[in-house]
């Protein structure tokens, strides 16, 4: 019964079906599934797919979105009922994100976000056009594992070394890492702003955020 449970589970994400995902988060709760159980023995066997998938261009971008918006709704909708029950769900690290400021590009960004939350990441998405100062305000705040800058104007990318070098002046580096990415950014450029990790896509974001909080696994997400 939960094994048919957890596969539907699974292709529901497959499927980048947030409705079927919720629905069956709230069978798993009314069936008095461990939410935690639901969450590793379902939903994420079906986004782990499709990261697959995408890594090996057999999926594409819309069906990443869908995946992570659908994991995102079945974590949601399990999350209260995680809370009631006490148990909560291994938390990897904290992730201040936030796209510079200047850049309004805002899509890759939250695609990495959700794929990170999805991933057991707890995000703090700034948003967009966030000014170096309170990126790191909020890294102190929440006592940041890792910083994520994104820039997609080769105007604006300049900013991530801004971020680097304000972490650094306030002796928050080497603690917090900071991971980079967008269209323009590569790992030159990473390097030559000191940066800790660089990610071409959202799926490579999960994997480097993962070994810059010492919690690597092989496959990707
Ligand atoms: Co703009 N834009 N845009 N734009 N725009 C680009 C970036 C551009 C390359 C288009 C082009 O000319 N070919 C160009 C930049 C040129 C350059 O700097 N070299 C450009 C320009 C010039 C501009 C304006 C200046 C245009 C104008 O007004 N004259 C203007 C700037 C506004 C501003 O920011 N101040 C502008 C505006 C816009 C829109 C508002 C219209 C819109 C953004 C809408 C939005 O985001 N809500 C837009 C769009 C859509 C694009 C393109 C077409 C697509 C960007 C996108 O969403 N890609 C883009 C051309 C392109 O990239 N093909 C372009 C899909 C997204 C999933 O990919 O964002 O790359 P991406 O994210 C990826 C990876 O980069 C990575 O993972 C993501 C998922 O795989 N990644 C990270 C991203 N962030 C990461 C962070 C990480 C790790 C990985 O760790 C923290």
């Amino acid at each position: 019964m939960s094994e048919e449970l957890f596969k539907a589970m699974a292709q529901s994400i497959i499927d980048g079906d947030a409705e079927e995902a919720e629905r069956l988060a709230k069978q798993a709760i009314a069936l008095g599934i461990d939410p935690l159980e639901a969450i590793n023995k379902g939903f994420v066997q079906g986004v782990n797919h499709v990261g697959n998938e995408f890594a090996c261009g057999n999926a594409y971008l819309p069906e990443l979105v869908m995946a992570g918006e659908a994991m995102k709704t079945a974590v949601a909708t399990l999350e209260p009922e995680m809370a009631r029950r006490g148990t909560s769900r291994e938390v990897l690290g904290k992730v201040v994100l936030a796209t510079v400021q200047g850049d309004i590009h805002d899509i890759g960004k939250t695609l990495v976000g959700t794929m990170l939350s999805a991933a057991g990441f707890q995000v703090f998405d700034l948003g967009v056009d966030v000014p170096v100062e309170r990126i790191v305000e909020k890294a102190r705040e929440v006592d940041a594992d890792i910083v994520g800058v994104s820039a997609l104007l080769t105007t604006t990318m300049v900013r991530q070394r801004d971020v680097v070098e304000a972490l650094d002046d306030l002796g928050m580096r080497p603690r917090v890492k900071v991971m980079v990415g967008g269209a323009p950014v590569t790992s030159e450029w990473m390097r030559e702003i000191g940066a800790d990790g660089y990610s071409e896509d959202a799926i490579g974001a999960v994997q480097v955020a993962r070994t810059l909080v010492g919690k690597a696994v092989g496959g990707a997400l």
